[in-house]
């Protein structure tokens, strides 16, 4: 076994929906033979996944009968046991069928807002019954093309009702699970709604429930968007909202890729480990590593296995070169934080006249300030070299 084979206590998780895709895309048809739930559980688990993620329909097909249901779950569960896989995330499609085809929580007809909730609760439940504490919200379409269709500010409230429905639904069950909401700038619809992490860090805040929400930001979507996905994630991070992730690689101002982890951008890779890992200092992120990306459409089943060990594996190996690049002693002289011991004070805490009258009495010499070289050449190429591997 190799150091950067993945482990169980890594917390790497897959979707049903990942490792599971057959490779249909807008072009053309699957290219490789769908695999039962059950199969793809026990293939993770050979691989060193810690849990498998799933939509209601991953596992139960849609319209499946109350029977049908209990078979599958109950297979499914053996699976998991006979495993060790968890579920630690669910979600609900709410995408696929034609009846959301304008939208589910945000659709002009009542009749698709309350399906949408009553499939949703039963999704919910169904998480609940796997032992999910994650429940993720991607509203897919959840947008429009032709915008004059609907005020988009109702469009939002209508999204803060369901949530706010849903909220009471999971607490006054007990379930003790928290919502994770996951942006998307575009794609399936030509605009979504609440597009950006930042967007829906600012919607929760007007949520009732707004403690037990937090995001799931995904990799693909921000780079789309155009956007450093580290600060997106950071900014989550810094009010302890980073309640999931979805990782994966993309390249910018194109449809959603979800490609293996750190096959593009490896800086930013890098940079998104050494903040989730904590390597750069700072609180660590304790949730499960998720990969939302799928195989190549070149691919076969064998291919697939490659692309999941891959996501894992560079995620590791990254993780490996974050720590040797945060413990070189020249890069922590790089990055030490200045100090004014006269100064600091003034800057924390908030107003007070006192401050207010210290600052304005302050002489700082800025052109004498603007003079100093900050050697982030020296720092971003110490930075390529760990990433490169010759320096360790
Ligand atoms: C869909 C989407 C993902 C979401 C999944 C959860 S489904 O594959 O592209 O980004 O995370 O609904
Ligand atoms: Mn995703
Ligand atoms: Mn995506």
């Amino acid at each position: 076994m190799n150091a950067f084979d993945p482990v169980s206590q890594d917390l790497f998780t897959f979707g049903l929906w990942t490792v599971g895709n057959p490779g249909r895309d807008p072009f053309g048809e699957p290219v490789r033979p769908v695999q039962s739930p059950d199969r793809l559980v026990h293939k993770l688990a050979e691989c060193g996944a810690y849990g498998v993620n799933l939509h209601d329909d991953d596992l139960v097909p849609f319209g499946s009968s109350a029977s049908e249901r209990d078979r599958i779950v109950a297979s499914f569960k053996k699976a998991l046991a006979d495993t060790g896989m968890k579920v630690p995330m669910a979600t609900t499609n709410l995408f696929s069928q034609p009846i959301f085809k304008d939208g589910a929580f945000s659709s002009n007809d009542p009749k698709v807002r309350a399906f949408a909730l009553q499939k949703t609760m039963r999704a919910i439940d169904l998480g609940a019954e796997l032992g999910a504490t994650i429940y993720v919200f991607w509203g897919g379409r959840e947008g429009t093309e032709a915008d004059a269709c609907r005020d988009p500010r109702t469009a939002i409230a209508r999204m803060r009702d369901a949530l706010d429905f849903l909220c009471g639904y999971v607490k006054e069950q007990g379930y003790g699970m928290r919502f994770a909401l996951e942006a998307k700038p575009n794609e399936p619809r030509g605009d979504l709604y609440l597009p950006t992490t930042g967007h829906m860090l600012h919607f929760i805040s007007t949520l009732r429930n707004h403690e037990m929400v937090g995001v799931n930001p995904e990799v693909a979507h921000e780079t789309m968007a155009g956007l450093s996905f580290v600060h997106n994630v950071a900014q989550a991070m810094e009010r302890d909202k980073l309640f999931h992730i979805d990782l994966n690689g993309q390249k910018i101002g194109r449809y959603d890729q979800d490609l293996r982890f750190g096959s593009e951008d490896q800086k930013g890779a890098i940079l998104l480990i050494r903040l989730l890992e904590g390597t750069m200092g700072g609180k660590r992120y304790e949730g499960p590593r998720h990969f939302d990306a799928h195989a190549y459409r070149t691919e076969d089943e064998a291919g697939v296995w490659d692309f999941a060990k891959g996501c894992m594996r560079t995620y590791k190996i990254l993780h490996a070169r974050a720590k040797a690049f945060d413990s070189d002693p020249e890069v922590m002289a790089l990055i030490t934080e200045m100090r004014d011991a006269q100064i600091d004070p003034l800057l924390h805490g908030g107003y007070s006249k006192q401050k207010a009258q210290a600052l304005k009495g302050l002489s700082i010499d800025a052109a004498q300030v603007a003079k100093r070289g900050l050697r982030y050449e020296r720092l971003d190429q110490l930075l390529v070299e760990h990433l490169l591997g010759v320096r360790s």
